[in-house]
């Protein structure tokens, strides 16, 4: 026999205020856990980054997405890239850096953040399982120029938990696109991740000051209790 899960859950320790998630209305964003940011000796790396800062990410997330595919809450990642051609990389991002560092060059692991490359893909520890929706975007937000939109509407998600790299760039301009659609967006501490210690503190603190005015901010560890009370348990008579 299976035990009915239950439907809504709290995490009283989010930031600003307690936060409740409803298991039917809630995805797991991944964004960008690619080996070109992750990767040492990979484009990241190249910058001159600190890729063991976002590398810690890894393992609570792991643990977290274990935990969301148990509990049947949507995992949705993400990729930043470009096509081969680079047709859709606006020549302003393409001139960003330095040269014979720039988006499609090649790196150590294929071409630059062009889509296809071993490099462009997620990290194994994190692999999408199948079935499960990739988004590949253009931009540092994941609304613009792809279907997450379309993604999230069929399946009746109004709520967010949102986790990937870097905390300041992609994360950021996610959760500010997800606010400006309506989304509510609960960003996963310790499954966020900066090459710069300072972006990572203040990127956080920016979503939940002023009273959550991009959401809230909450531990794995509070997330994982909460999504765990989703999880089917069989119980025997
Ligand atoms: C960056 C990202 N930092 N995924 N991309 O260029 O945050």
């Amino acid at each position: 026999m299976t035990s009915v899960p239950t439907p809504v859950m709290s995490i009283p320790s989010a930031s600003p205020s307690e936060f409740t998630v409803d298991a039917a209305t809630t995805a797991l964003l991944v964004i960008d856990m690619q080996r070109d940011f992750l990767l040492p000796g990979g484009f990241g790396e190249s910058l001159g980054n600190d890729v063991g800062l976002l590398r810690t990410v890894i393992e609570p997330l792991a643990a977290l997405i274990a935990v969301a595919r148990e509990a049947g809450i949507p995992v949705i990642h993400t990729r930043e890239g470009h096509r081969p051609d680079l047709s859709d990389c606006p020549p302003a991002k393409l001139r960003r850096g330095t040269p014979s560092q720039r988006i499609g060059d090649p790196g150590a692991f294929g071409r630059i953040l062009v889509r296809g490359e071993y490099g462009h893909d997620i990290v194994d520890e994190l692999a999408p399982l199948e079935g499960e929706a990739v988004i590949d975007k253009p931009g540092k937000g994941a609304f613009y120029a792809t279907e997450l939109s379309e993604v999230l509407t069929s399946a009746g998600i109004t709520t967010l938990l949102v986790t990937g790299v870097t905390t300041e760039v992609c994360v950021h301009t996610t959760v500010r696109e997800a606010n400006d659609r309506g989304y509510e967006c609960l960003v996963v501490t310790d499954c966020v991740g900066s090459y710069f210690p300072e972006f990572q503190r203040v990127g956080l603190e920016m979503i939940s000051a002023q009273g959550g005015i991009f959401g809230w901010t909450a531990a794995s560890e509070d997330v994982m209790t909460a999504l765990a009370a989703f999880v089917p348990t069989s119980t025997s008579r």
